[in-house]
């Protein structure tokens, strides 16, 4: 077949592929309007700040194309994540529920059995419905298994088993133990005559360790992580075997975006769902050797601006395939901004003019607005008109919103249905939202915010954030007080009374948490 052949049969494909048409709530109203099946992509970063983004008046870092994203879409100041870790908001991202309704919602070893019920609604599911192809490339974080994973079999039920056709993961984070890719089910790599063994509580006989072996070291450990040692990274939990199939740290945004590429250029004929969640700013951050020391704020601003470099080479590769114009992106992160998460890797020393939390309170683990409150964008070229949108939004909501994209009749719970607002259509978001933060809850309702009494401590002086725990109600007007600095409980006790009545009709009376915080 020559040249000319194989470019107009692909355009008869991608012909036929685009007369693939469905039944929006728009569409009804347009009436004769016919919506062609995008395909839809979710990249999720993994801790990425208010702050962290130039688009976000993020200062001492430039990220251009994450920026591209926002200028040419619809760049929400309200965007929220559902929680102030990656668990739970990647269950709510998937599922569209509430995370504190299920209690096992909280940052997972990787040893965890799968959170998701086999028998949940989930966002891939959805697609897969209405027809489309599903994958997942990137951080998982969600489970695997039942709890008692032989990692050198076939690794069941996991993300195969809740909707994604196509799964080419990492099981938890970066920093947890097992340290291998895993595709579909199946340990990438693995040599058969070396096992792997995981256990997280204790290490195997005669394995080296971050606490014994310091001098095998090539980053140091400053709180948690000094179990088994990959890579000479220092993790949580420990691993025996399996060398073959170790990542290589360096490689690990390199690898994901080949993994995604791949993804986008086997799929595009017909529509797909990927949700593609990428592994920075997470600890431990190890930039390519091509960031390393670019941005001048040490390894975190380093992996920022490797993450933005590989956004820009996928949307490059949806532009090479013909496919931009038909694809709706989705960009946020899991939960808000920390710097020394347990390596000494100078976050914190190396900030200059760089404020992750862009001005909001608080950070990861926290109940004040850092935590939650994150960098959310929807772009869908030639079909979003550009626009800043301040409506109250959460990644909860795109399953219900999705789910009208794609004339999908699924009914949903704590989703909300707001898809005229991500297509920047509408500015109205949500009323209300329940937040989470390490099972503790606050309500946002309008402008206000309510953060109801917890015990623990003010400060995680670990991590050196401040958390939202104290002796009495918490009341913020966001609009007027951005950083949270004015606390009006006292001054304000008509808006108190009406914030724990809305908090309590959603949230009931039994949300106080008195178990002391899992911060290590
Ligand atoms: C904490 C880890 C932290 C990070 C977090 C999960 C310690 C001391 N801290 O327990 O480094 O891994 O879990 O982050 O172990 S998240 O973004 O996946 O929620
Ligand atoms: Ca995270």
């Amino acid at each position: 077949m020559n040249i000319r052949r194989v470019l107009l049969s692909s355009l008869v494909v991608l012909a036929i592929g685009s007369t693939i048409s469905c039944k929006s709530k728009g569409e009804k109203e347009s009436k004769s309007e016919t919506v062609t099946k995008p395909n839809v992509v979710v990249i999720y970063l993994d801790d990425l700040g208010y702050g962290d983004v130039s688009a976000y008046g993020g200062k001492g870092l430039e990220t251009p194309n994450i920026d591209k994203l926002a200028a040419g879409g619809v760049q929400f100041t309200n965007g929220y994540a559902s929680s102030a870790t990656c668990t739970p908001s990647r269950f709510a991202l998937l599922t569209g529920v509430y995370p504190w309704k299920n209690k096992d919602a909280r940052i997972l070893p990787g040893t965890a059995p799968l959170l998701i019920s086999t028998t949940q609604q989930t966002l891939p599911k959805m697609f897969k419905a209405q027809g489309y192809q599903t994958g997942i490339v990137g951080k998982w974080h969600l489970g695997l298994g039942d709890g008692h994973t032989d990692w050198n079999k076939h690794i069941s039920p996991g993300p195969n088993e809740v909707g994604f056709e196509s799964s080419y993961i990492m099981a938890a984070t970066q920093d947890r133990v097992p340290t291998v890719y895993i595709e579909n089910g199946d340990v990438v790599g693995l040599d058969p005559n070396d096992p792997i063994e995981i256990n997280y509580k204790e290490n195997f006989e005669g394995q080296p360790t971050g606490v014994d072996n310091p001098e095998m070291l090539k980053m140091m450990w400053h709180h948690g992580h000094n179990s088994s040692i990959v890579n000479g990274i220092p993790r949580i939990g420990y691993m025996k075997g399996g060398e073959a199939a170790k990542w290589k740290d360096e490689d690990m945004a390199d690898h994901f975006l080949a993994k995604a590429k791949t993804y986008v250029k086997e799929h595009k004929k017909s529509p797909f769902f990927l949700y593609y969640a990428m592994q920075q700013p997470h600890v431990p951050r190890t930039p390519h050797p091509r960031f390393v020391g670019k941005s001048g704020l040490g390894a975190r601003g380093d992996v920022i601006l490797e993450a933005d470099w590989v956004i820009g080479e996928f949307i490059k590769t949806l532009e090479e395939e013909g496919i931009l114009e038909n694809t709706l992106i989705v960009f946020s992160s899991d939960n808000g901004p920390v710097l020394n998460d347990g390596y000494n890797d100078g976050a914190d020393e190396t900030l200059d003019l760089h404020d992750p939390k862009g001005g909001l309170r608080g950070g990861k683990y926290s109940l004040y607005e850092a935590g939650t409150r994150v960098p959310f964008i929807t772009y869908w070229k030639g079909h979003i008109q550009p626009k800043v949108s301040d409506a109250l939004v959460c990644q909860m909501d795109l399953l219900a919103s999705l789910a009208t994209l794609i004339g999908s009749e699924e009914k949903t719970t704590d989703s909300q249905d707001i898809l005229d607002t991500f297509l920047g259509k509408s500015d109205k978001g949500r009323e209300s939202l329940i937040i989470e933060a390490n099972t503790r809850t606050a309500l946002r309702k309008g402008d206000w915010i309510l953060i109801p009494p917890y015990k623990g401590p003010k400060v995680a002086d670990k991590v050196n954030i401040e958390l939202g725990n104290g002796k009495d109600f918490q009341l913020y007007n966001l609009k007027e007080d951005l950083g949270q600095e004015n606390d009006l409980a006292k001054s304000k006790p008509d808006v108190l009374k009406d914030m724990i009545a809305s908090f309590e009709a959603i949230r009931g009376k039994d949300y106080s948490n008195t178990k002391k915080l899992d911060l290590k």
